[in-house]
């Protein structure tokens, strides 16, 4: 089952959209047979549209690995899907369950569990299987979801197919054992530890065994690649390659984050991490053989909430055990709020089709002309907490979300390219103290940016983003994000900011 996209990787905008190829995820995954559109639609990591509007969680409940990582002290979480440096508190299965139904209850749109550490959870059977059985039971209205370096997998496909598991993740970062050996240092193989070479030989033939088996039982398969610049970075597409020809659904390149203070041994050795640009340059060099994701967030082994929010304080077990949950009338809420849910998203795409104007409609000549043929391209942030719409203060955003437009013929695609973690600019109180060094670092992150969009953004950070020469642009509160940045990168077309030099040729702003 080899699928050729995810959803689309870009959506065509114009002040809205083109009649073809842009909106909701429904949309977006027309092209994928139904069966496989159902288990997508509203799972957040394998779509990207539906991470607007859904959340997951993770349970931290296997605490073991089977293998060494260089990227990896095991003080922290596995850093093969979480951000390093975290440390995940380990639960019992029975503490999993509990917390997993009252965050369903708390957080409706929690549509998917997953297990991702904080060592392997294949390497803990027993406790991630356990877990697993019981909520195929006591929460069937829960996708089940689970990461793994893969070694263990082929002996355990068979037990995961049986518990209702549809979306499963395996860290492949070779298909080399000399590049393997670069970053593995050695394996936990029937009772031995087994290094070099040899032992990354092992790892990639189970990881590879594991991918076939999930692919042909219909698992959808997403996967992670740890970008280690100077080790596997040109290695990465062929490895893209290799597993899509096996069938696997997603791929979704990480960047190596590798600190001294994390003690690892790529951090003390002082391994560097990819840029941004690195990052994207190899996205986009391995877009060419499958779907990628670039929506990933490294959540800890015990994130709760949307991907880029960390809800998980709200659900100590301190707090879990003083709560009283219904389950089955917590499902019937949750059955409305997803439903809801589906008909914002129906309606953001109505509203764009209906908006949709054409570039060469919107020219200042009085005899048209066409649009300048591709028209550069501009990246725009964008501050979102979710639902699909700008609807963050600037001060408040603990993230942006960088898309690109560009004009292509009449149109402009609008396509997602990153999130960008930023400090807080403004927590209010006492805190705004250090509010001018995280400003200049959030200006750093955005580098290459344009043009930036909240819902709201005061005089100061106004002036200094400007004065570094982006666009700030709080008018587009509440619109869907795709339409704004669209409408937005017709505005710097008009104005001139985007290189094209007569006016005249540049189509004017949808407000004009
Ligand atoms: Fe968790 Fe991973 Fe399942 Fe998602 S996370 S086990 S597939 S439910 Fe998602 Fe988080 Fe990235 Fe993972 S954003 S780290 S990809
Ligand atoms: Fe660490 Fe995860 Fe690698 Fe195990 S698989 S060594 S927990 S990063």
């Amino acid at each position: 089952m080899a699928l050729e996209a995810l959803d689309q990787p870009t959506s065509s905008a114009a002040g809205g959209c083109a009649s073809s190829g842009c909106g909701s995820s429904s949309d977006k995954l027309a092209h994928l047979p139904e069966h496989i559109r159902a288990k997508v639609h509203n799972h957040p990591c394998f779509s990207e549209d539906a991470h607007h509007h859904y959340a997951r969680m993770h349970v931290a409940v296997a605490p073991a690995c089977n293998i060494q990582c260089h990227y990896c002290n095991r003080k922290y979480d596995c850093s093969n899907e979480s951000r390093p440096g975290v440390v995940s508190e380990v639960l019992t299965p029975e503490q999993a369950v509990a917390k997993t139904l009252a965050v369903a209850a708390e957080i409706p749109q929690m549509t998917v569990l997953g297990i991702a550490g904080p060592g392997d959870p294949l390497a803990n059977p027993e406790r991630t299987l356990a877990t697993f059985r019981a909520l195929t039971e006591k929460a069937p209205d829960i996708k089940l979801c689970v990461s793994t370096n893969g070694l263990a997998l082929p002996e355990l496909v068979d037990e995961i197919c049986q518990h209702n598991i549809d979306h499963v993740t395996i860290t492949i970062n070779c298909v080399d054992p000399e590049i393997g050996a670069k970053i593995y240092p050695w394996i936990f193989w029937n009772n031995r530890r087994i290094k070099g070479v040899k032992a990354a030989q092992i790892l990639i033939e189970q990881q590879q065994k594991g991918l076939q088996m999930l692919c042909d039982r219909g698992v959808l398969v997403k996967v992670n690649s740890v970008l280690i610049p100077g080790v596997n970075d040109e290695h990465l597409k062929e490895v893209s390659r290799v597993v899509k020809a096996k069938g696997a659904f997603l791929h979704n390149v990480m960047p190596l984050i590798a600190e001294p203070e994390h003690g690892t041994f790529y951090g003390l050795m002082g391994q560097r991490g990819p840029s941004n640009d690195e990052l994207q340059a190899l996205q986009e060099a391995c877009a060419g053989d499958m779907a990628m994701m670039r929506h990933c967030r490294q959540c800890r082994a015990d994130a709760v909430g949307m991907l880029g929010e960390d809800r998980g304080a709200e659900f100590t077990l301190e707090k879990i055990a003083a709560m009283d949950i219904d389950y089955a009338a917590a499902m019937q809420r949750r059955a409305e709020v997803h439903a809801a849910i589906e008909a914002n998203r129906t309606a953001q795409q109505q509203q764009r089709n209906e908006t949709f104007v054409p570039i060469t409609s919107l020219k200042r000549s009085s005899k048209p002309k066409p649009a300048p043929l591709a028209a550069p391209p501009a990246r725009i942030a964008v501050a979102s907490s979710g639902g699909g719409v700008i609807n963050v203060h600037f001060g408040h955003a603990r993230e942006f979300l960088i898309y690109e437009a560009a004009g292509v013929g009449d149109r402009v695609d609008v396509r997602f390219l990153a999130a960008r973690k930023v400090d807080l600019y403004c927590a209010g109180g006492d805190t705004c103290g250090d509010a001018e060094d995280a400003l200049a670092k959030t200006i750093r992150t955005l580098a290459g940016c344009t043009a930036v969009l909240c819902s709201k953004i005061g005089i100061e950070p106004w002036d200094r983003l400007e004065a570094a020469g982006l666009v700030p642009n709080g008018e587009h509160a509440m619109e869907p994000i795709e339409d704004a940045v669209a409408a937005v990168y017709h505005e710097l077309l008009a104005a001139g900011r985007l290189g094209v030099e007569d006016a005249a040729d540049a189509p004017v702003a949808l407000s004009a």
